[in-house]
């Protein structure tokens, strides 16, 4: 894979629609909800696809967006170009169905590039195969009630579908040439068609022709780099790279009503666990309809952010670090210097276990440098040979406990 993926650590989504001014959930509400995401509202299409109208947001600033993700240690951002709701955030000769044809008019996808690449932050583009919108898909309707996974809408003629994906094609193709290098192609929505009818492996060549460099998720059926679950880190990770998505409340795009927040604490946790197992986290944001992050999400963006600046050697840049039987909690390392991430209190004083004991030079809690005491220990025969595995204890003072998690780094020669 890519080096820089491997070790990228985290990532930003962003999910946002012209419904957003509406405070309603991207695409799901056009569906007449779903049971999967609990905040999604009933709307009718007409109601949905309405506000597109209206899309006028004065209030985004893709330079400030990029400073926060920036300052919260964030490598790589991936916007929604176009999800299930089929309403381009780009320009496109394709379809009318786009940004240009709202009161805002400007590129979206081409602001939120060029704004992230000029913090240094990796260009990702989520691109939802599914189009709810498009006559030839053809768009859901009251009709297709109730949603059922995989069978509505259903498929159209062949003439329809020819032309269908003719357009899809060519939107990604004007996404791959138009905006520069993009890092990152998100797909998703595949589960409506199966593989053969996206033509998957045609768009695959396609795309690693325009952009070699680029990385595919796992959702365009039968193609992909990197596995990705969904608001979920899994208890064993997958074989090759992955990434979770996640969501700060329960929606994926701005919802007034959910306010089912994670605390900052829980999604600090979650960054380690995730990069302790080899993953990266995509963690979500969602623009309101006028443009600007709600408060809420400024505020656990700005608190990670904190906390990854104090603990960044720990979490960005780094692999999976010990098995899980030798530190209770996660870790990570990075050539010869283990990091343990302390998650779970009381403790005086922790204890790591499988190492080779005469190799650890020293250890320090990470945020200050502070370095602290330890002790070894081994079995007593196995400390008559050269290079014994024992365990080192170490002391961690009180007062260098951090809020949310400590880190402690072991250098082992
Ligand atoms: O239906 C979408 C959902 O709205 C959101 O975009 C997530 C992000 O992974 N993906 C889909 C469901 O898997």
């Amino acid at each position: 894979m890519h080096a820089w993926f491997d070790t990228a650590g985290l990532g930003l989504f962003i999910h946002w629609d012209h419904a957003s001014q509406q405070g309603l959930e991207i695409s799901w509400p056009l569906t007449g909800g779903g049971g999967v995401l609990i905040h999604a509202q009933d709307v009718t299409p007409e109601q949905y696809h309405s506000s597109a109208a209206t899309f006028d947001p004065t209030a985004w600033d893709p330079a400030g967006l990029a400073r926060l993700a920036r300052e919260s240690g964030v490598q790589y951002a991936v916007l929604t170009t176009k999800h299930h709701s089929g309403f381009a955030l780009f320009h496109t000769k394709l379809s009318d169905w786009s940004i240009e044809h709202t009161p805002y008019g400007r590129d979206i996808v081409r602001e939120f590039a060029d704004a992230m690449r000029a913090e240094g932050i990796r260009v990702g583009f989520y691109f939802s195969l599914s189009d709810w919108h498009h006559p030839d898909y053809p768009a859901f309707t009251l009709e297709h009630r109730p949603y059922r996974f995989g069978r509505t809408p259903p498929m159209p003629d062949e003439e329809s579908w020819a032309r269908f994906v003719d357009v899809m094609h060519g939107q990604i193709r004007e996404l791959l040439t138009g905006y520069g290098t993009v890092d990152v192609i998100w797909f998703d929505g595949g589960w409506e068609r199966r593989p053969e009818a996206w033509k998957a492996k045609e768009l695959e060549a396609m795309i690693r022709e325009l952009q070699p460099g680029i990385i595919i998720n796992d959702r365009l059926p039968t193609v992909g780099d990197y596995e990705t679950p969904e608001q979920f880190v899994p208890p064993t990770p997958p074989a090759r790279k992955w990434e979770t998505c996640m969501t700060m409340n329960e929606s994926w795009s701005w919802n007034p009503a959910d306010h089912d927040y994670k605390s900052p604490r829980s999604l600090i946790h979650t960054l380690c666990e995730v990069v302790g197992r080899g993953g990266n986290l995509l963690l979500n944001v969602s623009p309101r309809g006028d443009g600007s992050l709600p408060p809420e999400q400024v505020e656990r963006l700005e608190h990670l952010g904190s906390w990854v600046r104090r603990h960044r050697d720990a979490v960005l840049g780094v692999e999976a670090g010990l098995e899980a039987w030798q530190h209770y909690g996660p870790s990570t390392r990075n050539g010869s210097r283990v990091f343990v991430h302390l998650l779970a209190r009381p403790y005086d004083t922790v204890t790591v276990r499988g190492l080779k004991v005469r190799r650890v030079e020293r250890v320090v809690e990470l945020a200050s440098g502070t370095e602290l005491a330890f002790t070894t220990r081994t079995g007593i025969l196995d400390g008559w040979g050269d290079d014994p595995d024992g365990e080192v204890t170490i002391t961690v003072p009180a007062d260098l406990v951090d809020d949310d998690v400590t880190v402690l780094a072991i250098d082992i020669v």
